[in-house]
């Protein structure tokens, strides 16, 4: 992680503001069904690294974006991150009873309950990007909803669920295992950081390739991070299960590569990330060192 006071205090900051901008869009537990509602906010509030809206946030100072704008995008996205890690918890997934420090939403309530958590979550997701002014003209903002929902399911998140589960057990070959990891976990990530661009001024073709470029590469980066993590960090650091992929016998970059070999590919994919936003300047600084958290980061 970059360890300037400043990009800290520029993280805090938007961490506060995406806490607070998920308390105000998620339904008060008051209302009823009031189980659900407050299962929903237990599944969000109050933990993760909020990288997602981070990425956006960089997106967006890159694109001029207003933050207000920027905060509801990143907060959608967040809002299919946590019905994902809600949704994979389930015993019928990865089976884990921790997540962010505290007990799994279907632990803390019911496997029925969370499953309605993670359907209701999207759906709030979906419903900001449609109730929001977020870009500067109509068709941008319809191609949000599209670049949303193909980032979250069959050929994405959700196709890539569909091949680590079926991969389980098995060894799968370094094409294979990014096929399963783009489509995971770097298809949500690359969301995040083309939704921030598309809440400011529109960019062209030939500024819009390097930032896709830079999307693409930092979310395989942040994936095979996690796997060196999941092999080296402790249940404490981590606030999950630690040394799940083992145990599962799941293909990683570690079983593939070793811890060393994938992190020197984590460090290759920042690098490749980095290149071509050069020509952005400053305005780039925040994704370069949000490109830096997330290769170096320790959680
Ligand atoms: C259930 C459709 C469906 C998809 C699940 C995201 C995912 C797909 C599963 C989560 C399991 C996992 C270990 C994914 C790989 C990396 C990842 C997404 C880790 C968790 O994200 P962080 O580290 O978590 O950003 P926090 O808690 O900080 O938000």
């Amino acid at each position: 992680m970059s360890n300037s006071a400043d990009f800290q205090s520029w993280v805090h900051a938007r961490q506060s503001r995406i806490e607070s901008t998920l308390q105000n869009v998620l339904p008060a537990s008051e209302i009823a069904p009031q189980r659900l509602h407050q299962a929903m906010r237990y599944a969000v509030l109050g933990g993760g690294k909020r990288v997602r809206p981070l990425l956006a946030f960089g997106a967006g100072e890159l694109a001029q974006a207003d933050p207000g704008r920027v905060a509801i995008a990143g907060a959608a996205v967040e809002l299919i991150h946590a019905y994902s890690l809600v949704h994979d918890d389930l015993p019928c997934m990865d089976d884990d009873v921790l997540r962010r420090g505290k007990p799994a939403c279907h632990i803390q309530y019911d496997e029925a309950t969370a499953l309605l958590v993670g359907d209701a979550l999207q759906s709030i997701a979906f419903q900001l990007i449609a109730d929001y002014r977020l870009a500067n003209d109509s068709a941008t903002q319809l191609d949000m909803v599209k670049l949303l929902a193909a980032a979250a399911g069959s050929r994405g998140m959700a196709g890539g669920q569909a091949i680590d589960l079926e991969a389980t057990g098995k060894s799968l070959s370094v094409p294979e295992l990014e096929f399963m990891h783009i489509h995971k976990t770097g298809a949500l990530i690359r969301a995040a950081v083309l939704l921030g661009v598309r809440c400011g001024a529109s960019l062209n073709e030939r500024e819009l390739a390097p930032l896709d470029n830079f999307a693409k590469c930092i979310g395989l980066a942040f994936q095979v991070v996690d796997d060196v993590l999941d092999a080296e960090a402790s249940t404490a650091t981590l606030g999950k299960t630690a040394g799940k992929d083992a145990q599962q016998n799941k293909p990683t970059y570690v079983s593939a590569l070793g811890a060393a070999g994938a992190r020197s590919f984590a460090e290759e994919l920042r690098q490749k990330a980095l290149q071509g936003l050069d020509g952005f300047g400053d305005r780039a600084l925040r994704l370069r060192e949000l490109a830096d958290f997330i290769v170096l980061r320790k959680f």
